[in-house]
C-alpha cells in the first residue's frame, strides 16, 4: 500500500508517533508565521519562556489585520512586533506591506516543507505543496523555539477533481461546493488532498484560494500536490530554484474520497451568515447590492483582482453601490498600478485600499444598515463585518464584480448576455512578480535589538495547576458553531486590547451575551456549555485565554473546533465532550460539578467524567486526551508546562532551553 503526499511530508518531518490515524505525532516545523494580532502574545510568551532565539528555517512577522492604526495601541503592538523579531531573529513585514497568507507565498511558502502559523488560514500554502497549519499563538512561540509540534494524526482524504472549470466557475466556486456538501465542520480531524486529473488545470494562485478556504470546513489543512503549475508560480516568484516535485503514490490508501467533476460547477455564493450557506448565484439574483470588496487572504491576489479590473475596464460601477479593492499584499497592487490597472479601476469607480485584512473583521467599510454587501472574502459570521444583523455574502471576483456593475446580485453569466462584450476574464499570471521588498525587513536587516514595549502592552496570564474540584453555574448555553469572533470579536474598538488581557477579557462573549464577563467576574469561576463546534474559526488564543482569565474551568460541548480545542488545554480549561442528551438537560444558570477530583482523573487519563447537574441528575462526560495534552491541562497551561519541561530538560523543552 503505498503513501499519501500528506503522510510523505509528515513522514519526513516526524519526530514522535506513528502515522496512525487519530494518534498523536510530534512533528519537525521549517518556518513559522504569526501576524500583528496574534503575534504580540507570540513573543510575549517567546520572552516569558526565556527563549532568546528563532530556531526553524523560517519566522516571519506580518502587521496586517489592523494595518490603519486608529489607535496608538495599534501602532505600539506594530512597534513591538518590529523590535521582537529585529531581537529573536525573525521577518518582519511592515504595516500596509499585505496579509501574512499572501506575502509569505509570495516570498517563503516551499513545497514539502511544514509551516506552523497563528492565523487559521495558514493552510494557504497548501496549494503548493507545502503542509502548512494554523495553531494558537503558545504553540508557534514552542515550535519557534525549536520543539516539535503535536497533533492528533488527521484522517487524510482524496478530493479528486475531474474535469475543467466551465467559463465563469472558479476556483472559489470548487471551495464553496466542498462547503455546500460538507458544512463548516465537515473537515474537522481531516486534511484534503486534492488529486486527479482536474488539478492539473488550476494554476497555483486558484489552488490557493481552495486551500485557504479549506479552513471554512474546519480542515486541518489542504494539500494539493506539485506539477508544473507550481513549478510555474515559483519561477515567476523568482524561487525556481525551491521546486520539489511531490506526488502521492499511485496506490495511496485515502480514509474518504469526495469526487468533485469540476465541469459541473457553475458560479456560486454563500448566503448570510455562514460560509456553507451555499446557493447558486442564480437563486438569489435580483437582490440589490450597497457594497462589493475585493481582497482578502482568499480572493485578493493579482490573479483575483484582474478578473474583477478586466470586467470593470471601460464600464461604470452602479450608482448605487460602492466598489473597495483591497488588495492581499503590496506587490499586487504595485504590479497592478504599473500596468494601469488601477486607474482603469479607479476610472471605473473603485476605491483602491492598502494591502490589509481590514475589511474582513469589520475594520473600515463597515456595511451601511439593513444592506447587502458582496465579498470575496472566506467568512461572513454574522456581526463580523463590524455591523450586527449584517449581510454578508461570499462569493468569487467574478461575482463581485457583475453585481458591482448591475447594483444587483447577478449571474456573470447573465450579465454577459445582456452586455454582450462581456467576456469571462479567465485567469492570468503575471510575467514576473517583479515588486519591491522594500517593506520585508530580514533578521540581518532588522533595526531592533531589544523588546520596545508600550503602556498597553501587558503580561501573559497564567493559571494555577488543575485542582480537584471543578464546580460552578452554567454561566452561558450556546447553540452550535458558535465561533472564535463570538467569543472575542474582532472589530477595532475590542482588537486593540490583544496585548492586555484585562481589558480584553472585558468583551468575553459579548456577541452572545453582553453582561457575560461582569457576570463572570463576579461569580468567581463557572462553566461553559455549548452545542457542536464549539470555537470553530480563528486561531486567536484569546478565546481561551480571556475566559480562563475570568476564572471559567470547563467547557462542556458537544463537539470542538480543533485549533480552538488546543488552545482551551493550551489555557488550562477543560474540554469535556457531552452528549445530545446531556446538552439538553443543562440550563443556563444550574449548577454543574465534577464529581471525579479532576486533577487526579485527568493526570491517571480517566476519560468518563461524571457531571452532577443542581446536586442531583448525573451525566457522563468525556475528556478525550493525549497524556502530553493531560500534563498540559493539570500543569494549568502551555506556558507552565512548557517551562517546567524545559527545567526538567524533558520532551516538551525546546533547544533553546537546555
Ligand atoms: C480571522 O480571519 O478570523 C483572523 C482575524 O485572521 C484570525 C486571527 C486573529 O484572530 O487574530 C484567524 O483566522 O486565525
Ligand atoms: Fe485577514 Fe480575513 Fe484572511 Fe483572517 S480571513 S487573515 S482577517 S483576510
Amino acid at each position: 500500500m503505498g503513501d499519501t503526499l500528506t503522510e510523505k511530508i509528515l513522514d519526513d518531518h516526524l519526530v514522535e508517533g506513528d502515522l496512525e490515524t487519530g494518534e498523536e505525532i510530534g512533528i519537525e516545523i521549517d518556518q513559522v508565521l504569526t501576524q500583528d494580532t496574534t503575534g504580540t502574545m507570540v513573543w510575549l510568551q517567546f520572552e516569558a519562556m526565556g527563549l532568546d532565539e528563532v530556531q526553524t528555517e523560517i519566522a516571519a512577522q506580518y502587521c496586517d489585520h489592523q494595518t490603519y492604526q486608529f489607535d496608538f495601541k495599534n501602532t505600539d503592538d506594530h512597534r513591538f512586533l518590529r523590535s521582537a523579531a529585529g531581537t529573536y531573529g525573525a521577518h518582519f513585514s511592515r504595516p500596509g506591506n499585505g496579509i501574512c497568507h499572501n506575502v509569505h507565498r509570495e516570498n517563503f511558502a516551499a513545497p514539502g516543507k511544514t509551516l506552523l502559523g497563528s492565523d487559521s488560514h495558514t493552510p494557504t500554502p497548501g496549494g503548493l505543496g507545502q503542509l502548512a497549519i494554523g495553531a494558537g499563538g503558545i504553540d508557534v512561540t514552542v515550535a519557534m523555539g525549536g520543539a516539535p509540534y503535536y497533533i492528533e494524526m488527521p484522517e487524510v482524504v482524496n478530493v479528486r477533481l475531474e474535469g475543467e472549470l466551465p467559463e465563469w466557475a472558479t476556483a472559489k466556486d470548487v471551495i464553496l461546493e466542498m462547503l455546500r456538501r460538507l458544512s463548516v465542520k465537515g473537515g474537522v480531524g481531516k486534511i484534503l488532498e486534492y488529486t486527479g486529473p482536474g488539478v492539473e488545470s488550476l494554476t497555483a494562485p486558484e489552488r490557493m484560494t481552495i486551500t485557504n478556504m479549506g479552513t471554512e470546513l474546519g480542515a486541518t489543512s489542504s494539500l494539493f500536490p506539485t506539477d508544473d503549475q507550481t513549478k510555474d508560480y515559483l519561477e515567476r516568484v523568482g524561487r525556481a530554484e525551491e521546486y520539489v516535485e511531490l506526488q502521492p503514490d499511485d496506490d495511496a490508501e485515502y480514509d474518504d474520497e469526495i469526487v468533485v467533476d469540476l465541469s459541473d460547477l457553475e458560479p456560486l455564493i454563500a448566503q448570510p451568515s455562514m460560509p456553507d450557506n451555499v446557493v447558486p448565484v442564480h437563486e438569489v439574483a435580483g437582490e440589490s447590492v450597497e457594497q462589493v470588496i475585493v481582497g482578502s487572504c482568499t480572493n485578493g491576489a493579482y490573479e483575483d483582482i484582474l478578473p474583477a479590473a478586466k470586467m470593470l475596464e471601460g464600464r461604470e460601477v452602479d450608482k448605487k453601490t460602492e466598489m473597495i479593492v483591497a488588495p492581499g499584499s503590496k506587490q499586487a497592487s504595485e504590479i497592478l498600478a504599473r500596468e494601469g490597472w488601477v486607474a482603469e479601476m479607479m476610472a471605473a469607480g473603485v476605491n483602491f485600499s492598502e494591502a490589509t485584512c481590514g475589511a474582513c473583521i469589520g475594520i473600515g467599510h463597515v456595511p451601511a444598515s439593513d444592506s447587502v454587501s458582496l465579498r470575496t472574502f472566506n467568512r461572513n459570521f454574522e456581526g463580523r463585518s463590524g455591523i450586527e444583523d449584517d449581510n454578508v455574502y461570499l462569493c468569487s471576483p467574478e461575482v463581485a464584480a457583475a453585481a458591482a456593475i448591475k447594483g444587483e446580485i447577478v449571474d456573470p453569466r447573465d450579465l454577459a448576455d445582456e452586455l454582450e462584450e462581456l467576456e469571462d476574464p479567465g485567469i492570468e499570471l503575471p510575467d514576473e512578480y517583479d515588486a519591491s521588498k522594500v517593506d520585508l525587513i530580514t533578521p540581518e536587516e532588522a533595526v531592533d535589538d531589544e523588546l520596545v514595549k508600550g503602556p498597553n502592552i501587558g503580561d501573559v496570564p497564567l493559571r494555577e495547576g488543575l485542582g480537584s474540584d471543578v464546580a460552578g453555574d452554567a454561566l452561558l448555553k450556546m447553540e452550535d458553531n458558535i465561533t472564535t469572533d463570538h467569543i472575542i470579536p474582532a472589530t477595532q474598538d475590542i482588537l486593540m486590547y490583544r496585548s492586555n488581557i484585562e481589558k480584553l477579557s472585558q468583551f468575553t462573549l459579548s456577541r452572545v451575551d453582553d453582561t457575560f464577563a461582569e457576570r463572570a467576574q463576579e461569580a468567581d469561576g463557572g462553566v461553559l456549555v455549548a452545542g457542536e463546534n464549539y470555537g470553530q474559526g480563528s486561531s486567536r488564543e484569546h478565546a481561551a485565554m480571556c475566559p480562563m482569565y475570568l476564572g471559567i474551568e470547563a467547557v462542556l460541548a458537544q463537539s470542538f473546533a480543533r485549533i480552538h480545542r488546543a488552545n482551551l488545554f493550551n489555557f488550562g480549561i477543560v474540554p469535556l465532550t457531552i452528549d445530545e442528551e446531556t446538552y439538553d438537560a443543562i440550563d443556563q444558570g444550574d449548577e454543574i460539578e465534577i464529581v471525579d477530583d479532576v486533577d487526579e482523573a485527568v493526570t491517571s487519563g480517566q476519560e468518563a467524567f461524571t457531571v452532577r447537574v443542581n446536586g442531583d441528575e448525573e451525566f457522563t462526560a468525556t475528556l478525550d486526551a493525549s497524556e502530553r495534552e493531560r500534563d498540559i491541562l493539570a500543569a494549568g497551561g502551555k506556558l507552565a508546562w512548557t517551562k517546567a519541561q524545559a527545567e526538567e530538560g524533558g520532551a516538551g523543552a525546546t533547544p533553546a532551553d537546555d
